[in-house]
């Protein structure tokens, strides 16, 4: 259904993937299809031919700025579930780590979850984490790492933040490409979730219990 938007991401044709975008929204196409569908999926096949060294990381670069574009048009549309807001919620991407798209994602989901959410960007050090827990106290605090090599710097957030004395009123959630529950658990994080959606579901249930 969405081959043509595929091109325009695959592209990096921005003008092209926000004049779709908006049409199939006008259509009535569901926005979660549009962005699981018609975003996410040629994304992942940047992803491969940057692996198989068709793609080098202009393109790759190019092809972030299209889905960005049709992004930020779905972005009101994602938000409108209008729940109340249930928690506050600290995310970025960890330290070394410039991949933002995936958590945008998360961050828009968890809004659009009834959170109030405060986004420290990327390449975020333990050391900043810790500062906004203790001057936010959060409910939820989520990390992003897309690199197998930035994954550590969620273990040393989780550790620095297990030092304080409201560690456990703050629940931990990571996620990104390259992380599994194995590792979360093995790292002491709360939670873990494949993919923007679940992770605002979890966070909705982690909120829920009792601390
Ligand atoms: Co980079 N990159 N990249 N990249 N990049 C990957 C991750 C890679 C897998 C590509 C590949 O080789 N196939 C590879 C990592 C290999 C590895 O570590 N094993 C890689 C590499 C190597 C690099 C560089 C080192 C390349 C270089 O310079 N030689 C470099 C590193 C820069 C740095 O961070 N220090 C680099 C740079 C870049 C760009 C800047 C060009 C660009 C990022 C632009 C941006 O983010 N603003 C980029 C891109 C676009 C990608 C790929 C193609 C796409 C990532 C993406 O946005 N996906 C990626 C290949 C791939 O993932 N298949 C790749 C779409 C997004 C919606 O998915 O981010 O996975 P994702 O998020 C999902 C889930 O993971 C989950 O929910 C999201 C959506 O539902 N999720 C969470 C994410 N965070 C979560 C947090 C949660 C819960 C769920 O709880 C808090």
């Amino acid at each position: 259904m969405f081959e043509e938007l595929h091109g325009f991401v695959i592209n990096g044709d921005g003008d092209d993937v926000g004049s779709y975008v908006q049409g199939a929204l006008e259509q009535g196409v569901d926005p979660s299809k549009i962005l699981n569908e018609g975003l996410i999926l040629p994304m992942r096949e940047v992803g491969d031919r940057f692996e198989s060294g068709e793609f080098f990381v202009p393109e790759m670069l190019i092809a972030a700025r299209a889905m960005e574009a049709g992004l930020d048009i779905l972005r009101p549309y994602l938000l409108e579930s209008g729940v109340e807001p249930v928690g506050t919620a600290v995310i970025g991407t960890v330290r070394g780590d410039l991949h933002d798209i995936g958590k945008n994602l998360v961050g828009m989901m968890l809004e659009g979850a009834g959170f109030k959410v405060v986004d420290l960007g990327t390449d975020v050090s333990p050391q900043q984490f810790v500062d906004t827990v203790l001057e936010i106290k959060p409910q939820i605090l989520g990390m992003s790492a897309l690199l197998t090599t930035t994954m550590m710097a969620m273990k040393d957030t989780v550790e620095a933040i297990s030092k304080l004395s409201i560690r456990d009123q703050v629940k931990i959630l990571v996620g990104g490409a390259p992380v599994t529950q194995e590792f979360a658990d093995e790292i002491g994080a709360d939670g873990f979730a494949r993919d923007a959606a679940a992770a605002s579901r979890l966070a909705g249930r982690l909120v829920a219990q009792p601390v």
